[in-house]
């Protein structure tokens, strides 16, 4: 092939991918956090799908020190030879071709031998620069690009690695090495946890798959392969809660081409934990095979509580809500056209998948329960016991409505309200502490911004019901002010604010009440959270002065970023809210104009959740890790 020959087709091709530099969200979702750690996932499906076809049983994930990832597996190579109608390497055409299916919301998935390579293109137009790497026939080809722009053509090299394995045959194998554009990216940097959280999840949904992750940078690598697939993962969940029955239960079964896998262990803990997957994607958002799960678990539980007369006749059947109570469970779902929807594009939307799922749950969890009596009936007790609980939490909130004390008519004391009525304008400060919120209240715009000073540790919400969190004095106080109610009668119409903004200080206490804050939002005002009404201040860190020159900074490498221009200045470090005078409050964290705030997704709610049990859980060993092996991350730990 002769370099820059290019086709009338070669040239549409390159017109595809100019698309997609042009509306990058269209096919990434986002250009933010989330975007730039999808183009990893992009590459991993392809690796993944190598593997679920039989052909791939390593995947390698590298950051390196200038800010690129590579994706190397030893699945079958992308073919190398020559396309007749293109008169392009093959390799080249599914580097650079806008597949069918390449949008975001489109992915088509097939068991095996399906449509290779969706989403390497994408990536590929995303990229500064990316190089495709195949190992086939023995050789080793390599095949270069600039942003979507190919350089040079595909060059045949003696390998640089040795191929030849023992029996004599080759090693085969596929290496993506790109680096995200910055020039279409806000941020460029990768981020240990998120992509070590994806491994791991890839790992435990496609068992027997190991995939290494190393990073570069900090030296950190890690290596995950379960035997146990599903299974596994909910043990690991549950590491830090006492499970009722020893083993998790493992139902598949497949019908109308709608493979459903499903592992659940009921615990002594009073929360659910539901994680549901399709196509190996975490759908954060849930959607019909949720509704389907749940609706199978409800069904296959009441039938089974009748028959043995845990219920007696005249008792009314046990709702969702106790027969999810206390459980972990993972819902894996291979779905041949899925349709995803939703603020993220993580809401299962096919209709037909609900029906599926219910009834291959109903059938395989009906058989289990009949030959696991012990088991069925340790779950059906603590369902009962659940529902019994559920009733008493009804009676004290009828009591408490009925002395008003969660109208809001009956504004807390501590609140300092903003006159403005409209929500849409209206911002709740929720403050750590009196002396920070009676700075909050002397700085802020009494228009549109409320102050809430909370006191001290509100409540341990992992171990209390609803009917005893409700009687939590801080709590209610919350849930007064913000007016929208709670749990199941939760209505976000009523919401007084739009913005409810968490104020807490820089330091390991302040993290704490955060995670409590955000662990309880999320359990019990979840719409707050999906409407994106819930938000996080970013107070400063750091004051440097030199002469009149004052700046703020909010984090450590800021700091050290400002030193560099302004050697030896006086460093102040702010370690409470409490130590800023109103003004200082109002310009560096409260003045809509110029202050930091962090809108709180779902997914940090669910981190938020994680590291919230793992805190509070009964098991200390656990814990004890945990703390260990994240104290070097809080950047502020003051010990
Ligand atoms: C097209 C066809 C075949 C494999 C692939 C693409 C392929 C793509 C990627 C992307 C990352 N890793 C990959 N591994 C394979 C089938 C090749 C054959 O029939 O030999």
């Amino acid at each position: 092939m002769e370099n820059g020959d290019y086709t009338a087709e070669s040239i549409q091709v390159l017109e595809g991918l100019q698309a997609v530099r042009k509306r990058p969200s269209m096919y990434i979702g986002s250009t933010d956090h989330r975007g730039l750690h999808h183009l990893v996932y992009e590459i991993l499906d392809n690796a993944i799908d190598e593997a679920m076809a039989g052909f791939c049983s390593n995947i390698t994930v590298t950051i390196y020190q200038d800010g690129s990832v590579s994706v190397q597996d030893d699945g079958r190579g992308i073919p190398t030879d020559m396309h007749p109608k293109y008169n392009r390497p093959a390799m080249e055409i599914v580097m650079s071709t806008l597949h069918a299916g390449g949008k975001f919301d489109k992915k088509s998935y097939q068991v095996s031998g399906g449509l290779h390579g969706v989403g390497l293109s994408v990536v590929n137009a995303v990229s500064e620069w990316l190089t495709a790497t195949v190992w086939r026939n023995g050789r080793e080809y390599v095949l270069n690009f600039d942003r979507g722009v190919v350089r040079g053509g595909m060059v045949e090299h003696e390998p640089s690695i040795n191929l030849r394995k023992a029996d004599g045959t080759f090693s085969t194998g596929t290496r993506i090495h790109f680096k995200p554009d910055a020039q279409i990216f806000q941020e460029t940097s990768f981020d240990y946890t998120t992509l070590e959280t994806l491994l791991r999840e890839l790992a435990y949904l496609n068992n027997g798959l190991t995939i290494v992750f190393d990073d570069q940078r900090s030296g950190k690598r890690n290596s995950f392969h379960y035997d146990g697939g599903i299974v596994d993962f909910v043990r690991f969940l549950n590491g830090v809660k006492t499970p009722l029955h020893p083993d998790p239960v493992y139902l598949s079964k497949t019908s109308d081409g709608v493979q459903v896998e499903a592992a659940m262990q009921y615990t002594d803990s009073y929360n659910e934990s539901i994680h549901t997957f399709v196509n190996n994607i975490n759908t954060v958002e849930g959607g019909t095979h949720l509704v389907g799960f749940r609706a199978g678990l409800t069904r296959t539980i009441n039938d089974y509580a009748r028959k043995y007369n845990f219920l007696k006749e005249n008792e009314e059947p046990l709702a969702g809500e106790d027969v999810r109570e206390g459980l972990t469970a993972i819902v894996s779902l291979r779905v041949p056209e899925p349709q995803f929807e939703g603020q993220t594009k993580t809401k299962l939307g096919n209709s037909e998948v609900r029906g599926i799922v219910e009834s291959a749950i109903y059938e395989q969890l009906s058989i289990y329960l009949e030959e696991n009596p012990k088991t069925a009936s340790s779950v059906i007790g603590k369902a009962v016991l659940a529902s019994q609980a559920r009733e008493a939490a009804r009676k004290a909130r009828e009591l408490t409505r009925r002395k008003g004390l969660l109208e809001s008519g009956n504004l807390p004391g501590k609140l300092a309200d903003c006159s403005e009525k409209d929500p849409a304008k209206c911002e709740l400060f929720v403050v750590e502490g009196d002396s920070a919120g009676g700075s909050a209240k002397q700085g802020r715009n009494r228009a549109t911004q409320a102050i809430l000073p909370l006191w001290g540790k509100i409540l341990n919400v992992e171990k209390s019901r609803l009917d005893k969190i409700l009687k939590n004095q801080g709590v209610r106080t919350l849930i007064t002010a913000i007016g929208a109610g709670i749990g199941e009668e939760f209505d976000i119409n009523n919401a007084r604010y739009h913005k409810i903004i968490l104020m807490t200080d820089a330091d390991i206490d302040g993290a704490h009440i955060r995670t409590l804050l955000l662990t309880f939002l999320y359990r019990h005002a979840t719409p707050l959270i999906e409407s994106g009404f819930v938000y996080i201040a970013q107070p400063p860190l750091y004051r440097l002065k030199k002469g009149n020159t004052e700046v703020y900074l909010y984090s450590d490498r800021e700091l050290e970023e400002k030193l560099k221009e302004m050697p030896s200045a006086v460093i102040q470090r702010y370690k409470g809210l409490g130590e800023m005078n109103p003004g200082l409050l109002w310009s560096t964290t409260m003045n809509p104009e110029t202050r930091i705030i962090k809108q709180v997704t779902i997914e940090d709610a669910v981190e938020a959740e994680m590291l919230f049990t793992t805190l509070m859980g009964d098991a200390v060993e656990p814990r004890r890790l945990f703390i260990q092996e994240h104290a070097a991350e809080v950047e502020n730990l003051d010990v």
